[in-house]
């Protein structure tokens, strides 16, 4: 056996999102968002779950900062609910959702934790869905005033800054696949809100340069992996095709100013178009100082005609898997990296997320969680080949700081290095959390 060492600098840490965490939906003047609508809309959720109480994040500051200090993060990656800061999306502005934020950060600056903010994390207000939302050009600069009141709160405390959290979600599953709010099922809908959500983070990002904000400003697209089922030509077009409308559409805008021509032309081919105007894509091209890297899965991919809109059908037998289901690929996870690298540069990145869902019951005051931690070894072990290959790793935040709203799944799902008892709220460390915490504290790992 023997060891793998990490930078002494390397900033490990978790992630959480307002949503997912905070309750008090409707405190202290928090304006309603478009998940609190499609949570209480029957049928979207499972269970009907919602986050109205979540874990309570929002009156357990305390507690969330003391884990994450005994946990040894060096970093927090948080997510600002525009609805607490600009109940209606555009206009007035409430004191009290940055005064939490605000507190969050200040009292994590105090334990030696960097905050990494994330401006995005789906929780558009619903006065601006009921707009038009992402699909009107509007929201744009709403986006670009709300980030804006929040750049000139926290300037000088929070040093590293995120405009959104995971594009594809928030335009192709949340417009075409319609799992996730505002749960439309129209393509041309999720291609124009894509392009809208990219303007949105280029303008926050040149106004962000233009206030002279301290810092660094990024973006977490999330990736995954696919590789052709076999050598055939038509498998491995495949898989090209999927991996450029995954991780190229929401990387080449943003790192070389254009579209992959493949899957524009492929949607033309389907009917769709991105509808670009003038000077859109140069805003959208700003220099960007970091980037952050949500990965979970992948697979093998094949041609299937008719399948699906890619013409492609993913074959999942083989792997194992989590209690999401989804493929556990650590793999893809150095090949999406060294590909990015190869393809972009090596730009500094930041792994905003990464983790697994596992189910695991409380049993004489332990949750033990080893599938978790193996999950997590294994993508570690990933990181750190990708590092040994040139990849400009900076960090790793494990998605979850603990178990919390799983979206469309409610709290059915656990992400947590923390268990949270959803009737008591109380919080327990699992195993995994007290492995994660000796990686932090030793940097090296044993493979
Ligand atoms: O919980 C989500 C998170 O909000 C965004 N990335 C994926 C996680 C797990 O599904």
């Amino acid at each position: 056996m023997g060891t793998i060492q990490f930078p002494k600098d390397f900033l490990w840490g978790t992630a959480t999102a307002a949503y997912q965490i905070e309750g008090a939906y409707n405190e202290d003047g928090r304006g309603l968002s478009i998940w609190d609508t499609f949570s209480k809309t029957p049928g979207k959720v499972l269970f009907g779950h919602t986050g109205d109480v979540a874990c309570d994040s929002y009156h357990r500051i305390d507690d969330d900062v003391r884990l994450l200090k005994e946990l040894g993060a060096r970093v927090y990656r948080f997510s600002i609910a525009w609805p607490r800061i600009i109940p209606q999306g555009t206009g007035a502005v409430n004191e009290a959702g940055l005064a939490y934020y605000e507190e969050l950060v200040d009292k994590l600056l105090a334990n030696g934790i960097e905050p990494f903010v994330t401006l995005y994390h789906w929780d558009l207000p619903q006065t601006l869905q009921d707009q038009g939302g992402w699909e009107n050009r509007s929201t744009i600069d709403a986006f670009v005033n709300y980030s804006e009141v929040v750049f000139n709160r926290l300037n000088g405390k929070v040093k590293k800054w995120l405009t959104l959290n995971e594009p594809w979600c928030i335009s192709i599953l949340s417009n075409y696949i319609g799992a996730h709010a505002p749960g439309k099922q129209d393509m041309q809908a999720a291609l124009d809100v894509a392009h809208h959500i990219l303007v949105a983070h280029g303008k926050t990002v040149k106004r962000f340069r233009e206030l002279g904000i301290e810092g660094e400003i990024g973006y977490a697209p999330n990736t995954e992996w696919r590789e052709p089922y076999s050598s055939n030509e038509d498998d491995i077009r495949t898989a090209l095709l999927r991996n450029a409308s995954f991780n190229q559409w929401f990387l080449s805008p943003v790192l070389k100013g254009e579209y992959p021509q493949e899957v524009v032309e492929w949607y033309a081919s389907k009917g769709f178009n991105v509808k670009i105007e003038a000077g859109d894509m140069e805003i959208i091209n700003q220099p960007i100082d970091f980037l952050g890297i949500n990965y979970y899965t992948g697979s093998l991919v094949r041609y299937a005609p008719g399948n699906d809109i890619y013409d492609s059908q993913e074959i999942s037998s083989g792997y194992e898997k989590t209690d999401f289901d989804w493929n556990i690929y650590a793999e893809g996870f150095y090949r999406v990296l060294t590909w990015i690298t190869s393809e972009y540069g090596a730009l500094p990145i930041y792994i905003t997320e990464n983790g697994a869902c596992y189910e695991a019951d409380k049993v004489d005051g332990k949750v033990r969680d080893n599938n978790r931690i193996q999950f997590l070894h294994k993508h570690v072990l990933a990181l750190h080949r990708a590092l040994e290959s040139g990849v400009n790793l900076k960090g790793y935040m494990v998605w979850s700081l603990m178990d919390n709203f799983e979206w469309a799944f409610g709290y059915s799902k656990p992400f947590g290095l923390v268990h949270i008892d959803f009737d008591t709220l109380e919080r327990t460390p699992k195993s995994s959390y007290y492995w994660y915490k000796n990686v932090i504290a030793s940097g090296w790992l044993e493979v």
